[in-house]
């Protein structure tokens, strides 16, 4: 069975070692193969970031592709285009679920000590105690509750913030212990009124795409802070600094972008009002999600559900 890599993020040989740390049973079965290398060579399953179409197209025997990330909407065109009858599967949590939780948690923390307030003081050197907000009606929104969301969701809990959420079913999944109001996407602008914090942590879809503009961010409460670890075309980019400047949102914690990199002129880069990091909130942990990818290949091979196929019409 041929394990075909494309991660031009990571090393082929870290790949390489973890598949075979955690094939099991299947260790003597597998043949991993690097797909820069040995882009010809005919593969049963790749696991990818972001392939090139031809070498997608030139695959004649996938069983299936593994997307080396939770978020599928850089490859689900190419599989649309190149592999539509091939499975597509997404990695779930996989380690980055703690990583998203810290980094939402931290955002919230830093909204609600208003250390954004503070960096503005000390630039004058100027000592003023601020007023905080009661932390029992400082809401924490979470558009999206999925592996990603609720992870979060369950640390910001943990903190002792309200918590509420939005998504696509307005139901909670199996196993959510979610302890806040669920709204479907039908109730978007209502669910909006409610959080002071609105973490962003949808899948990039045609229904999602663009989907924060200027009027969905003005149903937010004034004095709100946005903080996007989804995907930057969620939201309209210039919408967000207009409701900046316009002082009706007060922060925005930013970890993708409609452009990555960040284009060096963008308006968003020098805004005081915004913090930016270069798409790292979670990152494809190597170990972790080998494991993941070979618990899975081994439940196709029992003919059992592996979990995580992205369902091409809905986009995630
Ligand atoms: P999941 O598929 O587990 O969860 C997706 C969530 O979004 C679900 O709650 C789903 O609703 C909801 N949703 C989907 N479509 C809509 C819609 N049209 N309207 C409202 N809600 C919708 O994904 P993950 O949590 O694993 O990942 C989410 C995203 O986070 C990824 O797609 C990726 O873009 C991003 N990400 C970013 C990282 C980073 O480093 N910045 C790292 C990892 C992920 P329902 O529950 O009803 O299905
Ligand atoms: C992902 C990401 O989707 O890293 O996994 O953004």
């Amino acid at each position: 069975m041929k394990l075909a890599v494309w991660d031009p993020d990571e090393p082929f040989r870290r790949w390489r070692d973890a598949l075979a740390q955690h094939a099991g049973e299947l260790r003597l079965a597998i043949e991993v193969i690097d797909a820069a290398e040995q882009p010809d060579e005919q593969a049963d399953f790749a696991l990818v970031w972001r392939p090139p179409g031809e070498w997608l197209a030139g695959q004649q025997q996938l069983r299936a592709v593994f997307n080396l990330g939770a978020g599928v909407d850089a490859v689900l065109p190419l599989m649309r285009a190149h592999a539509p009858q091939v499975p597509l599967i997404r990695l779930q949590d996989a380690g980055m679920g703690r990583q998203m939780a810290d980094y939402v948690a931290e955002a919230v923390l830093h909204a609600h000590r208003r250390m954004l307030d503070y960096a503005a003081l000390q630039a004058h050197a100027t000592w003023e105690p601020l007023v905080l907000a009661p932390r029992t009606g400082f809401s924490v929104g979470f558009l999206g509750l999925g592996h990603m969301g609720l992870a979060a969701a369950r640390r910001v809990q943990g903190l002792e913030f309200p918590v509420l959420a939005c998504t696509r079913s307005g139901t909670p999944r199996a196993g959510t212990d979610f302890d806040g109001p669920i709204y479907g996407i039908d109730r978007l602008y209502e669910f909006l009124g409610h959080c002071r914090v609105l973490v962003v942590l949808l899948p990039l879809t045609a229904d999602t795409h663009g989907l924060l503009d200027y009027g969905a961010l003005s149903q937010l409460p004034r004095g709100a802070h946005v903080v996007n670890a989804g995907r930057g075309a969620l939201l309209r980019e210039q919408d967000l600094l207009d409701l900046l400047d316009e002082q009706h949102l007060a922060s925005a914690t930013l970890d993708v972008f409609e452009t990555e990199p960040l284009p060096i002129d963008h308006p968003l880069w020098s805004h005081p009002r915004v913090r930016i990091t270069p798409h790292v909130a979670a990152h494809t942990l190597v170990g972790p999600a080998a494991a993941q990818i070979m618990r899975k290949i081994a439940a196709l091979e029992r003919g059992d559900d592996p979990g995580g196929i992205v369902d091409a019409r809905l986009g995630y």
